[in-house]
């Protein structure tokens, strides 16, 4: 199994889940800082010249994230990365696609690249706002759904944590925003995770 991923990108959900799951992985860096997701050897993998993308041990090669996350969690069942039946499945999904399709491309993408969003370098400054109003309505939807528990289906680690994890991460280490005190306890222990504390560091970054 191979993860092609860029540090501090939205791949360190499935890096996490790589490395809970404990098999041994490949980790490949896609060096976003000299383009190298559009050249022809990456495009040959992944068309969409996106992380996460995972190349399988036949070669086949699956992308985007909530797919890559339930097919992992569904390959390796003894690890509990999914709550009980499909109620829980299809709540684990839900959670995944909204983090994802939203908080992730619709609020955190416009924060960091606000150029791509605005007709003019004046209009800017509103693209980050409007990028940081996703995120802060994402992260008000998500914090009552997990209130007061460990994680967000209770006491065990699953999929919908690995997704949490990356926004918190770049809320707290990338972009400064503030988050509901329950968001701030989940960060922290998924930071104290062995798993996590092994992908940090990995991937060059600050535990
Ligand atoms: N819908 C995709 C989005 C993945 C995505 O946008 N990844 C970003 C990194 S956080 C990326 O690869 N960006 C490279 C680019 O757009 O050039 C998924 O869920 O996997």
């Amino acid at each position: 199994m191979k993860l092609y991923y860029s540090p501090n990108a939205c791949s360190m959900a499935i890096h996490v889940l790589l490395a809970e799951i404990g098999k041994p992985y490949e980790a490949v860096r896609v060096n976003f800082a000299e383009s190298e997701q559009y050249q022809p050897a990456f495009v040959a993998k992944n068309p969409k010249s996106k992380v996460p993308t995972l190349e399988r041990d036949d070669g086949s090669i699956l992308t985007e994230l909530p797919a890559i996350a339930y097919y992992l969690a569904k390959t390796n069942p003894d690890k509990n990365l999914l709550p009980d039946g499909v109620e829980g499945e299809a709540r684990s999904l839900e959670l995944l696609e909204y983090m994802t399709a939203t908080v992730h491309m619709r609020g955190f993408t416009r924060m960091f690249r606000p150029y791509a969003f605005a007709f003019t370098p004046a209009d800017e400054p509103k693209v980050v706002e409007a990028g940081r109003g996703f995120v802060t309505k994402g992260f008000e939807l998500l914090a009552p759904i997990l209130g007061e528990q460990a994680f967000l289906f209770g006491d065990n680690f699953t999929i919908a944590d690995a997704g949490l994890f990356f926004l918190e991460y770049w809320a707290a280490h990338r972009c400064n925003i503030p988050m509901p005190a329950v968001l701030n306890a989940h960060l922290a222990r998924l930071m104290a995770r062995p798993a996590v504390q092994k992908v940090l560091a990995d991937e060059g970054l600050t535990a």
